[in-house]
């Protein structure tokens, strides 16, 4: 995430009527908005997470075969106190007993939120995200940061997620927040947010034990918790660690609540080690529960050490798409799992979310694609980085596939549909490249339905734009956007 050849100065850019390459198709409207983090001031510690790097937010917005784009950096209130020093106060992820005196704070955590993980909208209303603090409201016309956001004083978690699920049928978002009472804390609170943005229901639940819940699903019933090995203690904070250690003696749990239920009728399904970062969707189906996910072995950030003192191991960090299966009939409180690809993926998992919470045929993710040229600028510590989008058909296992030009390293794509009303995967697959021989970046939008031809457009940047977590769609009618 954070850029191997950032542009000087910290840029910051408002391109209009962007140069665009090939034939940009005239029915996208709306923007592909992008958080993502960069250093603006180096890290106070060098094995520091690059999780811990300062919120940018960028958009591509499209008007007819018109595109213009837009990058700012996220003004949190940790950038602000940074830019008045004029150095970087912080110091370890999520572990403010290491950042500098003066701005020093454990007891409000959140204050020292980066805010770089992921953009929603919802309510007319776009946030940027991250998992260790409130949601942080931008301005969608200019991208400038507004305030933290706490839903009129109605959400009570110190956190949020980056990753909430909006029901497409109901239009209300479903989110939580884990270490929901201060850090270390096994509080998960679960709310549903209506479609007015006004929050209609509150549930507290405990957790097995404390550990990253980095992602969630939602079917019309349920409500599912994956985590798994990261653990951490108020006693491991107060000594100056980084926030997570990875312990492979934990199992892994996913948490299944029924969405009419009430804290207590949670489910807790325990498995095997295993790393349960993003999911692609689920679905109930009577009496079972179906998930899809490209989920780890184990620890895939090296810098989260193992506390068994081992070194982070490569081949842990390999993603399989899987599908869980839990039968709620059974006492056993296990799952049966299953992985529907040899390939190992890059877990940034899409799917058409007009049908998040509803079975789905279609997951997009990039991968590295062996049988393609390695050009130097794709190695890195974790392996090989992501040089192919792949339409993964989770029905029959088959994989369509555009292979993207030697040198260019892609960030996770977003699918948007033709029409309002398409078949589910029937539209456009849009995602950046950085393309390292030219130092620059591209946005590539392809057919969805056919990866293997290529680009029909590309809109090319004259410097680099990486700072991509997450992205997503918004389609103008959801937003004034311009
Ligand atoms: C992730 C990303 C984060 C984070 C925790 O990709 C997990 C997973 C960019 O920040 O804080
Ligand atoms: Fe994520």
């Amino acid at each position: 995430m954070a850029s191997a050849f950032a542009p000087p100065g910290h840029l910051e850019a408002t391109l209009f009527d962007c140069e665009v390459v090939g034939s940009m198709p005239a029915d996208l409207h709306g923007a592909f908005v992008r958080v993502g983090g960069q250093w603006f001031y180096p890290p106070k510690f060098g094995d520091d997470a690059p999780l811990n790097s300062d919120g940018y937010v960028s958009a591509f917005r499209f008007r007819g075969a018109r595109v213009n784009y837009i990058g700012r950096w996220i003004r949190t209130p940790r950038f602000k106190a940074n830019l008045a020093a004029g150095r970087q106060l912080y110091g370890y992820y999520r572990n403010a007993y290491t950042d500098d005196p003066t701005v020093r704070d454990p007891a409000h955590p959140n204050r020292r939120t980066v805010s770089n993980t992921a953009p929603i909208a919802h309510a007319g209303k776009l946030f940027s995200l991250k998992e260790d603090g409130l949601p942080i409201q931008l301005d969608p016309l200019t991208l400038d940061t507004l305030t933290p956001w706490d839903f009129g004083g109605q959400w009570k978690s110190e956190t949020f997620t980056a990753h909430p699920k909006i029901d497409p049928a109901s239009g209300e978002m479903v989110a939580y927040g884990y270490e929901a009472t201060g850090p270390a804390s096994d509080d998960l609170f679960v709310y549903v947010v209506a479609k007015d943005g006004t929050i209609a229901s509150e549930r507290r639940l405990k957790v097995p034990y404390v550990s990253m819940i980095h992602d969630m699903a939602l079917t019309q019933k349920h409500i599912l918790f994956p985590f798994g090995g990261y653990v951490t203690s108020a006693e491991w904070l107060r000594d100056g660690h980084i926030h997570w250690g990875w312990d492979k003696s934990k199992p892994s749990f996913i948490g299944v609540l029924p969405r009419d239920g009430d804290a207590k009728d949670v489910r807790w399904f325990k498995g095997p080690e295993r790393c349960l970062m993003h999911t692609f969707n689920a679905r109930s189906e009577g009496n079972k529960v179906v998930l899809e996910a490209p989920f780890w072995d184990s620890n895939f950030f090296p810098f989260f050490p193992n506390v068994d003192g081992s070194p982070w191991n490569p081949r842990g960090a390999r993603a399989f798409i899987r599908r869980l299966t839990f039968d709620l009939n059974s006492n056993d409180e296990v799952w049966h799992e299953e992985i529907l690809f040899p390939t190992p993926v890059v877990d940034l998992g899409r799917i058409d979310t007009r049908f998040m919470s509803l079975p789905t045929r279609y997951g997009f993710t990039s991968y590295f694609d062996a049988k393609l040229p390695l050009h130097d600028a794709l190695r890195s510590v974790m392996g090989p980085r992501a040089n192919a989008y792949g339409r993964f058909d989770l029905a029959v296992g088959t994989i369509q596939s555009y292979a993207a030009p030697p040198g260019c390293l892609l960030q996770e794509c977003c699918f948007v549909p033709r029409r309002a009303d398409a078949p589910e995967g029937d539209g456009y697959l849009l995602g950046v490249a950085s393309n390292h021989i030219e130092r620059r970046s591209e946005l590539l939008v392809l057919d969805a339905n056919r990866l293997e031809e290529g680009t029909i457009a590309r809109v090319i940047l004259p410097f680099v734009s990486d700072a991509q977590v997450h992205g997503i769609w918004v389609p103008e009618k959801e937003l004034a956007l311009l």
